[in-house]
Order: C-alpha cells, then structure tokens, then sequence
C-alpha cells in the first residue's frame, strides 16, 4: 500500500505537465523550469480555490440570518504570510530561471555550423555559409501542403549557431521539440546555439502574430547526422532552392534570392 502510493508520488513528481521530452542539450533547462513553476502553481492554485470553496460555503447568507460579517481593517500576520511566501516562490523560480537563461543563450566562440535564419512575411529563407540558400513558404491555398516548406538542415550532435534576423517586422523562430523560441526583431541579429541529439524532420513556426499569413509561416528542421550532413552540403550549389517538395533547383538569379524585397516571385496565393 505504502510503496503504491510512493509510486503514484513519484510517478507525479515526474511528470513533465505536456513538455514535449526535447531532442537538444539544453532543453531539459527549459522544462525543468516548467516542472518547477507547475510545482508551485498546482498546489498554491488547489489551496486558492478551497478556501474560496470554503469561503463561499462556510459563509454563504442563510435565511433569517442579515448579521453583517465582522470587519478587520487589518491582520498582520495574514498579510504577512500572503506577501512573503510568493516573495519566497518568485524569488526561487527567478534563480532557477536565470540559472536556465544563461545555460541557453551560451554561445559557442567557434560553433561546427552557422546559418543565418531570415524572416519575413510570410516565410523563411536559411543562409549557408556556401551561399547556398533554402527558402520557401508554405501554400496560401493549403495551409496542410507540406511541399514547399523551406527545410532548415543541420547536422546532429554538432553545435549548430542560428542568426536569426528579420527582413520585416518581428517574427519568432520557434521549433517546439527544441523548446525554444527567439524573436526576430528588425535591427536587432539574435543569436543562439542548438544542439540536436536526435536526427530526424521537425516542424517549427513563427511564434508571433505577424500579419495576415502569419500561421503559413512554418518551416522544417531536418537534422541529420553529421556524416549525411556533410554529404548534403557538398552537393548544394549556391542560389539554389530547396524547399520539403523540391530538392536543390535553382530557381532565380542569386541576386534574386539575396534581396530582401524582392520575394514575390517565390511566394503564392
Ligand atoms: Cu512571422
């Protein structure tokens, strides 16, 4: 009896409250601090809404009962208890945070791979240190077509650099298996490390409302391992596109593809 409930407690305690189980390095920062925050919220919630429950039924008016409640301009101790423990729970979740931040945002003198990651409205465009280019957007007349996705490739257990920059307004890089997410502000280059233990084909999208087509604004990561990788990235010409449908043509003058205003012969609808 004693063991099954330690095995219920511990079966709770580990749970991840819907974080997907990651593929990088450096997510388990990210969730650990999402288990952490649930720890607090879940209890301190459940505790708020009894002695609401409480309130409202213990105290409710009853007929021939008009007696106004008794009034207290004060309770110290209340008040104190009520101001210092969520000073206490903010206080250890802000260590716990800044502790995650600076494990994430650690970026790498000399990384394996860079790329620099262009949005704009409503698509994305990967730039290979070669000039090799893999942009696209996904199809205004079927936001369920995968085919012309751009595909962000990269090697796995490598330490891949992504500057992220935005041609237009503010767009967020988002892949939900990395949990992370960074914006693209105009004028400001983010930058950031991913590590990706796991090869395999993850969907990722603009996590910031960012105009009309704002939800066509998907994109996949391909991770292979850094042998396939490789071999991928020797064989891509400059000023190519690839997109999830089509594989290396060349579509387009490079110029073409290096402006950033001039999209509208890639994009649809
Ligand atoms: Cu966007």
């Amino acid at each position: 009896m004693c063991s099954l409930a330690m095995h219920q407690l511990t079966g709770l305690l580990a749970t991840n409250f819907g974080s997907p189980s990651g593929v990088t390095t450096q997510d388990h920062y990210v969730r650990e601090l999402w288990r952490l925050s649930g720890f607090f919220a879940f209890p301190i919630g459940l505790l708020v809404l009894g002695l609401i429950a409480y309130a409202i039924i213990r105290y409710r008016r009853r007929p021939g009962n008009d007696r106004k409640p008794a009034q207290f301009q004060y309770h110290i101790p209340l008040e104190a208890t009520y101001t210092i423990i969520p000073l206490v729970v903010v206080a250890i979740i802000f260590g716990f945070m800044y502790s995650a931040e600076n494990h994430v945002n650690k970026v790498a003198a000399k990384p394996a791979v860079a790329i620099t990651v262009d949005g704009f409205q409503w698509g994305w465009r990967f730039v290979y240190p070669n000039g090799h280019v893999q942009i696209g957007t996904a199809d205004y007349n079927n936001i369920n077509n995968n085919n012309d996705l751009p595909v962000l490739v990269m090697p796995s257990n490598e330490t891949v650099q992504l500057q992220v920059v935005s041609l237009d307004v503010v767009h967020t890089f988002y892949v939900k298996e990395f949990l992370f997410n960074r914006d693209l502000i105009p004028g400001i280059n983010n930058v950031f490390d991913i590590n990706v233990t796991k090869p395999g084909l993850y969907p990722g999208q603009c996590n910031n409302i960012c105009g009309e087509y704002h939800a066509y604004m998907r994109f996949l990561v391909d991770v292979m391992s850094p042998a396939q990788y490789s071999a991928w990235y020797a064989n891509q010409p400059a000023c190519s596109i690839t997109t999830a449908g089509v594989s290396g043509i060349q579509k387009g003058s490079c110029s073409a593809l290096n402006a950033g205003s001039n999209f509208s012969g890639y994009t649809q609808g």
